[in-house]
């Protein structure tokens, strides 16, 4: 018998380029939430940012931070089952998707097997992925390189990534 799963706090990175990215981001938060043994429990705002790799689209990007008790590797069959779900046509490396979901960070945990790699290899040069891991966990270390989300991100030029204005935002109330 098994003992009491142990609770890993994990980042996750979203991105699209295809479709309404910005209902099908929002959506896939819920789905993920709404799956067995992971919980959404931060989520920074979106943000609008010039696409890296072959000509292509605009891609919006946000990234969660989630509690979960599972493992790395069912986590990931959970968010790859997810992006089928909402319709990820594969074009190619680096190519447009609907939805991509990457496994940013595990706890402190180095992972190396076949199919998940953890720190995702990139995540350290993006600022698509490092401006919206400032919003929700910036003094986070990298725990290969031991710098902080901001230490990564200071050294780099930010460009082409817009926050988007809150869609949910109440209006501004007026006094007369
Ligand atoms: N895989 C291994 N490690 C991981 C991990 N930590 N997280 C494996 C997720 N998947 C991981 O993924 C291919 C396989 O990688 C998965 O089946 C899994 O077993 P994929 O998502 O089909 O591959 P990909 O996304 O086409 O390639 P790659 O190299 O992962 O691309 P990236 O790095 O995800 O980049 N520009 C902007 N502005 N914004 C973006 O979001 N995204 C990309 C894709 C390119 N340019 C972009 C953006
Ligand atoms: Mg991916």
């Amino acid at each position: 018998m098994g003992g009491i799963a142990e609770t890993v706090t994990a980042a996750i990175a979203l991105g699209g380029n295809l479709g309404d990215s910005e209902r099908i981001l929002v959506a896939a938060i819920q789905a993920i939430d709404r799956e067995m043994g992971i919980a959404v429990v931060e989520k920074s705002h979106l943000y609008k940012t010039a696409p890296i790799g072959p000509p292509q689209p605009d891609y919006l990007n946000a990234c969660i931070l989630v509690k979960t008790t599972l493992v790395p590797r069912t986590l990931l069959q959970r968010l790859l089952t997810i992006e089928h779900q909402f319709g990820r046509v594969r074009q190619g490396r680096w190519g447009a998707r609907s939805l991509d979901l990457d496994l940013l960070l595990f706890g402190d945990q180095i992972i190396d097997i076949p199919g998940l790699t953890v720190p995702h290899p990139r995540l350290h040069e993006r600022p698509f992925v490092l401006v919206p891991l400032m919003d929700i966990i910036p003094g986070w270390p990298h725990p290969i390189f031991g710098k902080t989300i901001a230490q990564l991100l200071a050294p780099l030029t930010i460009s082409g990534v817009e926050r988007l204005a809150q869609p949910s935002s109440p209006p501004i109330l007026q006094w007369h």
